[in-house]
């Protein structure tokens, strides 16, 4: 069968990917979830930034300025394209998918919540998308409800007509979910949940940290309100984060940082804001990372976020057949490869998960083990941590044989 993508060429750009450890073994890097690799055009693109035209954007008009200017403004257009927004005032330079939604729950929200509304979330979320939320509700007086998973890691719809039903009267003012979950692996049907809560005027917010790197993503189709993504997670570098909002919802939200480079004018008594999106961006920018996210979606569009998808999910069968395949384990999430991303959560009878990826680290095989930020989950899905494997565009089969034999091996030294 032709490949996907060719993976061992696409290996050649992620210098970390020649690493070796522990005796010479080489890295096998499966917390993808947590953050990616990146390729040398990121890594080069930002060194290039510091040696060339290192400068302040939006202020001064000497040339390097206008370079460094111009190669931001151009990430963000790029942004507008890979996700299909209408304008590049659309999207909100942050930090991380982290910020991204502290800034919808502090602006819009304690604009948009009252006493006694209710704000709708699920029992998978990351922390992120829960403490924000949780936050407000308790300073304002109202309720988030979440819906729940069931046993194989899937929502019922039906329970979300239920929560925003007649007898829920309006009270429900936002609905904010994680697109895949960062443990379950579940793809969630953004466009179905949207389409309910828009039938009852209820704005939805996707956190795409994990769905955004691995799939593609299209705002208009799909009808999102609000979505929060992070670079790091996609090839890009640490420290830059993008906030999506529909211009209509925007235009009427208040700044969240205030200061420098978000103010038209300033006077004694009052301020003039910037416009959009400027005036959602104030203080000086992670400037060299935004630059490097540029070649990150570069490197992105150039495989095709289609072949990104179906690579993975050659991999993610691969690596649930082999999981499946060991003696006493439990799996979490959909049993189909197809219902999920490229990530697998699962725990081994008789050894804890700290103690599983440490025994992994001696072979050069680096897993996440914990409760990965979703605590409401792990109460949910009755245990304290699972060990969690996910991929990427560079991780093979033989990466992932690696990791069968070693976790064989830890249930050797564990006698389970
Ligand atoms: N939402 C989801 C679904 C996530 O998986 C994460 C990070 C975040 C939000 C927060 O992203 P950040 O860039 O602001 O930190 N998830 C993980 C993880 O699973 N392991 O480490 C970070």
């Amino acid at each position: 069968m032709q490949a996907l993508l060719d993976v061992y060429k696409i290996r050649q750009d992620f210098p970390i990917l020649n690493r070796r450890l522990n005796d010479g073994k080489r890295l096998v890097y499966l917390d993808n979830a947590a953050t990616t690799q990146k390729p040398n055009e990121v890594i080069d693109s930002i060194s290039r930034y510091y040696k060339e035209y290192n400068s302040n954007i939006h202020r001064a008009v000497y040339q390097i300025a206008e370079e460094a200017t111009e190669e931001y403004e151009n990430t963000r257009e790029k942004i507008r394209k890979f996700i299909n927004a209408r304008y590049p005032e659309e999207i909100i330079f942050t930090r991380n998918t982290t910020e991204s939604i502290n800034l919808v729950a502090y602006s819009w929200g304690y604009s948009n919540i009252k006493k006694g509304n209710k704000i709708v979330l699920t029992e998978y979320e990351h922390h992120s998308n829960i403490v924000p939320w949780q936050t407000l509700c308790h300073n304002k007086g109202a309720r988030v409800k979440y819906l729940e998973v069931d046993a194989d890691g899937y929502l019922k719809l039906e329970d979300l007509y239920d929560l925003i039903s007649q007898k829920d009267d309006g009270k429900t003012k936002i609905i904010s979910l994680s697109e895949m979950s960062n443990v379950l692996g579940t793809i969630f049907p953004a466009k179905e949940i949207i389409k309910i809560a828009h039938e009852k005027d209820i704005p939805v917010l996707l956190d795409g940290a994990q769905s955004v790197p691995h799939m593609k993503t299209d705002v208009q189709q799909s009808g999102c309100d609000f979505l929060a993504f992070s670079a790091h997670k996609m090839l890009g570098p640490t420290g830059v984060g993008v906030l999506y909002v529909r211009k209509e919802i925007l235009e009427q939200m208040k700044p969240f940082i205030l200061g420098g480079d978000m103010i038209k004018e300033v006077h004694k008594e009052n301020t003039i804001f910037n416009d959009l999106p400027y005036r959602f961006e104030g203080g000086t920018p992670n400037i060299a990372d935004v630059i490097g996210f540029s070649a990150a979606i570069d490197y992105l569009n150039r495989i095709g976020m289609d072949n990104v998808r179906e690579h993975e999910l050659e991999m993610t069968s691969y690596l649930l057949e082999r999981i499946k395949g060991l003696k006493s384990v439990v799996i979490y999430g959909p049993k189909k490869a197809k219902d999920r991303g490229g990530l697998v959560s699962f725990n081994m009878d008789g050894i804890h998960p700290h103690d599983c990826a440490t025994i992994l680290n001696d072979f050069g095989v680096a897993i996440r083990s914990g409760h990965h930020c979703a605590q409401v989950l792990m109460e949910k899905l009755d245990i304290v941590a699972s060990s969690r494997a996910s991929l990427y565009i560079y991780n093979t089969k033989e990466e992932i044989d690696i990791l069968i034999d070693a976790l064989n091996h830890a249930r050797r030294i564990f006698n389970t």
